[in-house]
């Protein structure tokens, strides 16, 4: 009996494993925010750290009074009245788009010995995203780095990085390679030709805002979307290049709960491709960030729909290559559905378990419909898709 439900178990792991999240919250997600400190009097803070300068002029802020912290407590505001809510707004963003994501909170400011004033440090935001880095490479779930720090310079060339920002562009790549996304607010100048420092830079996605549909900050055509600048905490109405980021990394989080072997190059591929595009009257247009429309009224939305075109609530995908069961007849992986594919279908028809002709793989990918038997549903299915691409899926652009 216990061997039986323990085969039983196994089975449904095996359905579960193979059904990419239609509906994603951020379950096992991470994401790191980088700048004031977050309130974790405001929310769950799943890791803190703090890294911040001390030197003739400066004052380390962080809360045990060196310059790295790392612990409960470590990544808070220094001052929660000058402000210190910036990150706690932005956290507030990334909880309530994804809920069950994990908020990670890097405080980097320092403050002024004589006038008061704090201000981020370069060197600290880059020791931040080293930190970031070593989480990565341990094995951390991170999804995302929101850089939502603003600047007053705009830059047109990503060359001035290697010497205004040095180390950015490398951490922002070494990131990505460990399938981390680095999202950075594009800065609040009005310019519609560049961007501020960091969000100019290569190795990271800068995000512009719309502020009730009108481009809002710098919107130079080199960032890689606009997103929704307004948000509303503590009774207050806030708008700003700040609040678009953290909706990015979000959705980032969203996708890779919804499909884990997505990189962030792949991700940003479809939001782009699924984004409304806004035209900007000096350059053209830049896709707003959307989660799309559900066309088939299966209930995941267009990002998320591992086939845009067919009902497939329970989002199988047996192949695990972002493209669902339900529109995938492209059995023998080379992009098109056709012969060879066809051959495969023959090799499986009427079976549900393996046979001579058909393997394990082969009988998960030519049950399309999911019922456990390869019988005429599936036949229709496949000749209704047969010469042409698989799909189409929202993962996949
Ligand atoms: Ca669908
Ligand atoms: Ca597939
Ligand atoms: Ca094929
Ligand atoms: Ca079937």
């Amino acid at each position: 009996m216990e061997t039986v439900s323990n085969a039983l178990f196994g089975f449904l792991l095996i359905l579960l494993s193979t059904g990419a999240e239609a509906n994603p919250t951020g379950q096992g997600q991470k994401v790191i925010i980088i700048g004031t400190g977050v309130d974790g009097a405001a929310f769950p803070l799943a890791y803190e750290a703090c890294f911040s300068t001390d030197n003739f002029f400066w004052n380390p802020t962080c809360p045990d009074g060196t310059t790295e912290q790392v612990g409960p407590g470590a990544g808070a505001p220094y001052d929660l009245t000058v402000n210190g809510l910036h990150d706690t707004r932005v956290a507030a963003i990334v909880d309530e788009m994804a809920p069950d994501a994990d908020l990670m909170a890097f405080q980097v400011y320092s403050r002024h010995k004589s006038n008061g004033l704090i201000v981020p440090f370069h060197a600290d935001t880059i020791r931040a995203l080293d930190h970031a880095l070593l989480l990565a490479q341990q094995g951390e779930p991170i999804a995302a780095v929101v850089l939502a720090q603003g600047g007053s310079t705009i830059y047109t060339d990503s060359a001035i990085c290697a010497q205004n920002a040095p180390g950015i562009e490398d951490l922002g790549n070494a990131l990505k390679a460990e399938g981390v996304q680095l999202v950075v607010s594009a800065g609040n100048t009005l310019s519609d030709s560049g961007l501020v420092l960091p969000a100019i830079c290569n190795g990271n996605i800068a995000i512009s805002a719309l502020v009730w549909g009108i481009p809002y900050g710098s919107h130079g055509p080199q960032s890689e979307l606009f997103a929704d600048g307004v948000t509303f905490y503590g009774g207050q109405r806030y708008e700003g290049s700040s609040y678009a980021s953290p909706r990015v990394a979000a959705t980032i989080a969203l996708q890779k709960e919804s499909d884990p072997n997505r990189t962030p190059d792949e991700n940003l591929a479809a939001m782009i491709a699924l984004g409304t595009p806004f035209p900007v009257p000096t350059y053209g247009t830049k896709p707003e960030l959307t989660h799309g429309p559900d066309p088939d009224s299966d209930g995941a939305l267009a990002l998320f729909d591992n086939c845009t075109a067919h009902p497939n609530p329970m989002q199988d995908d047996a192949d695990e290559d972002g493209i669902g069961n339900r529109c995938d007849c492209d059995f023998n992986q080379d992009g098109f559905c056709g012969g060879l594919d066809f051959t495969v279908f023959v090799g499986c028809y009427g079976l549900s378990a393996v046979g001579p002709n058909c393997s394990e793989n082969q009988l998960a990918v030519t049950d399309m419909d999911g019922n456990g038997i390869v019988d005429s549903a599936d036949y229709s299915t496949f000749m209704s898709l047969y010469n042409g691409p698989p799909g189409p899926s929202g993962r996949i652009q």
